[in-house]
């Protein structure tokens, strides 16, 4: 992709159409499809990642932080869908993440599932000042749970903790509690800050090599 995103009329935040949306690579599993295929060049496993959530949450800023280890501030809302993809090690083994970073606005949901099919992991993220986009992350939490591939790991990611603690509108518990009956990994992070953001991919692909 190429910045932290892309087009909205109603969102104070300006568009990036500079061709983010990028749905040749989208595989096109059966509904309820096998993860994505696990290899790529040199044998290194791919793991196809999908960033799910609500508009705004920052979910391009952090695919942005881990990718590029950089934040932006001004970033813009997401059209479609955009690409990324990143390397980490996890012990001994190299994983090669093909991240699809989505789109949060409501116009945009229905591309949703070419995006989380045939994924092998699902962050699905909220903005700990806002209670809606928690509410989001069940609605997504519970689509994926549905339709998301057998076996997928999934994360609930807390994004924005640099905000003071008098911004939280969610609680660590509320979220605790959803990521255990959801049986999700949770991670609290920071786009801006780049706390967290690391370890949430390394857990996560930790998680995939280990099934
Ligand atoms: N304080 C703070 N702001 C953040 C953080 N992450 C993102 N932002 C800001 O939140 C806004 C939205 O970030 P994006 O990454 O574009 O949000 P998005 O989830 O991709 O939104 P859509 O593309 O519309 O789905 C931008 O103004 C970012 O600068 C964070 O960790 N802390
Ligand atoms: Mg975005």
């Amino acid at each position: 992709m190429g910045n932290c995103s892309s087009t909205s009329s109603s969102s104070s935040r300006s568009a990036n159409v500079g061709g983010s949306l990028v749905v040749s690579n989208v595989n096109s599993e059966s509904e309820r499809g096998e993860r994505s295929p696990a290899t790529g060049a040199g044998g290194v496993p791919r793991v196809k990642l999908v960033l799910l959530g609500d508009t705004s949450v920052g979910k391009s800023c952090i695919a942005l932080r881990f990718v590029r280890k950089t934040f932006d501030e001004s970033s813009k809302v997401t059209v479609g869908a955009a690409f990324m993809a990143q390397t980490v090690k996890v012990d001994d083994t190299t994983v090669k993440f093909e991240i699809w970073d989505t789109a949060g606005q409501e116009r945009y949901a229905s591309l949703a599932p070419l995006y989380y099919r045939g994924a092998s992991a699902a962050a699905v993220v909220y903005d700990v000042s806002e209670p809606s986009s928690f509410e989001k992350a069940r609605y997504w939490t519970r689509e994926l749970q549905k339709h998301g591939s057998n076996g997928i790991v999934l994360a609930l990611v807390a994004n924005k903790v640099d905000l003071p603690e008098s911004a939280r509108a969610v609680t660590r518990e509320e979220a605790e509690k959803l990521a255990a009956e959801e049986g999700m990994m949770l991670f609290e992070t920071s786009a801006k800050t780049g706390d967290g953001i690391q370890e949430c991919f390394e857990r996560i692909a930790k998680a995939y090599v280990a099934q």
